[in-house]
C-alpha cells in the first residue's frame, strides 16, 4: 500500500492517516462504529440525530474512552436539539463537527474561534458556496444514491460541479462503496470520501443484525425516495413502510389542500424502529443505491484496508 503519499490536504486538516469518513447515521453511528473507524485511520463520526444533548454527551465520553484519534459529531439540523448540540460539541471540546439537512449559520464563528473544523454536508453548488462563505473548512458534497435526505443531484454531476466552485476542500459521498468509487470521486476533484451504507456492515456496528441481513440481501434497484412531496425527500430499502408512503402521497396529492403533517406523521420514529428493533417491515431502512454491491461482514480495520489498496492499485496518489 503507497499509504505514505496519502497524506493529503484532508488529512492535514483533520490529522487523519486516512481520507476516508463513516458517515453520521441517525441511530447507527454512536462511540464503538466511530472510535473503530478512527483507530483504523479514517473518519468516525457521531451522529446526534435526534438524540438529547445528555445522550450525544456520553458517546462523545465513549469514543474518548476508546480511542485517542480525531473523530467528529455530526449534527441533524433537523433535530430539535441541533442549537444545544452545536454548545454541547463546543463545552465538550470537540474537534470536527459535520451538519446534516440544513444550515447553520449561528455557530460558525465560535466553532472557528474553539478551532473546531466545520464540514457541512451540501447538495448543491449554491448551497456549497454559501457554506465557504460562512466559514466552511471544506463540504461533503453528497448524491441522491446516498441513504436517508436526500438532495437532486447524483455524485457524478454534483462532485465537480462544486469543486469547481468551492476553494475548500470537497469530500464526495453517495454510491461510493470500494477503492473503485473512491478513485472515481478523486479523478472528480474530491479530496476524500464519505461511506455510510458500507460501514452498516462492520462487525463494530451496532446496527440491528436485521438490518444488515436486509443489506446484504438488497439488490441495485431495491431502494426507494418517499417524502418528495413534502420536502424532505429520503431514501430508505423498499417495505411496507415505503409502500404506505406512497400510498398516502399519492391520495394526499390529489386533494385540494394536500395534509402533508399526515405523510410526515407517517415516518416518526421509524429510523430507530428499523436499526434499534430491527423491523423491517415498518422500520425505515435507510440505505445507498450502492446496497446492492454491499455484502461482506468485516471490522472497519478491513473496510478501510481493503479501500486503500484498491484506491493504490487503480491511482497514483
Ligand atoms: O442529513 C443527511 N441524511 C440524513 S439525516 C437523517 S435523519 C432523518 N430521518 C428521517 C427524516 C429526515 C431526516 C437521515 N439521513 N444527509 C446530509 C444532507 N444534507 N442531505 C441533504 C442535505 C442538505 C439539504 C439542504 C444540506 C443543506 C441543505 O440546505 C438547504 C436548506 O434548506 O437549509
Amino acid at each position: 500500500m503507497r499509504e505514505q503519499n496519502m497524506q493529503n490536504e484532508i488529512c492535514a486538516l483533520l490529522g487523519i492517516k486516512y481520507p476516508i469518513f463513516q458517515g453520521g447515521m441517525a441511530w447507527v453511528s454512536e462511540a464503538n462504529l466511530a472510535a473503530a473507524v478512527s483507530n483504523a485511520g479514517g473518519l468516525g463520526i457521531i451522529a446526534a440525530g435526534n438524540a438529547p444533548p445528555d445522550v450525544v454527551s456520553k458517546e462523545i465520553h465513549k469514543a474518548r474512552e476508546l480511542t485517542d484519534k480525531p473523530f467528529g459529531v455530526n449534527i441533524m439540523l433537523q433535530s430539535p436539539f441541533a442549537e444545544e448540540i452545536a454548545r454541547l460539541v463546543i463545552d465538550e471540546g470537540v474537534k470536527i463537527v459535520v451538519t446534516g439537512a440544513g444550515t447553520l449559520g449561528k455557530f460558525t464563528e465560535e466553532f472557528k474561534q474553539n478551532g473546531i473544523k466545520y464540514i457541512p454536508v451540501v447538495p448543491s453548488v449554491a448551497i456549497a458556496r454559501h457554506m465557504e462563505k460562512n466559514g466552511a473548512d471544506a463540504v461533503i458534497a453528497e448524491g441522491m444514491e446516498s441513504g436517508g435526505h436526500i438532495g437532486k443531484l447524483t455524485t457524478m454531476a454534483l462532485v465537480p460541479q462544486v469543486v469547481d466552485a468551492v476553494k475548500i476542500p470537497v469530500v464526495a459521498a453517495g454510491g461510493i462503496a470500494d477503492g473503485r468509487g473512491m478513485a472515481a470521486a478523486f479523478m472528480l476533484g474530491a479530496k476524500a470520501v464519505q461511506l455510510g451504507t458500507r460501514f452498516l456492515l462492520a462487525n463494530e456496528c451496532v446496527v440491528h443484525q436485521n438490518y444488515k441481513n436486509a443489506v446484504i440481501k438488497a439488490k441495485d434497484i431495491d431502494t426507494a425516495i418517499t417524502g418528495e412531496t413534502t420536502g424532505h425527500p429520503v431514501r430508505a430499502l423498499k417495505n411496507k413502510l415505503t409502500s404506505k408512503f406512497v400510498a398516502a402521497e399519492k391520495e394526499e396529492m390529489q386533494k385540494d389542500v394536500p395534509d402533508i403533517s399526515r405523510i410526515e406523521a407517517i415516518g416518526v420514529g421509524a429510523v430507530r424502529k428499523a436499526a434499534v428493533e430491527g423491523d423491517m417491515e415498518y422500520g425505515s431502512v435507510l440505505v445507498g443505491q450502492i446496497a446492492g454491491m454491499v455484502k461482506k461482514e468485516h471490522s472497519c480495520a478491513e473496510i478501510i484496508e481493503e479501500l486503500m489498496s484498491e484506491f493504490a492499485s487503480l491511482t497514483r496518489f
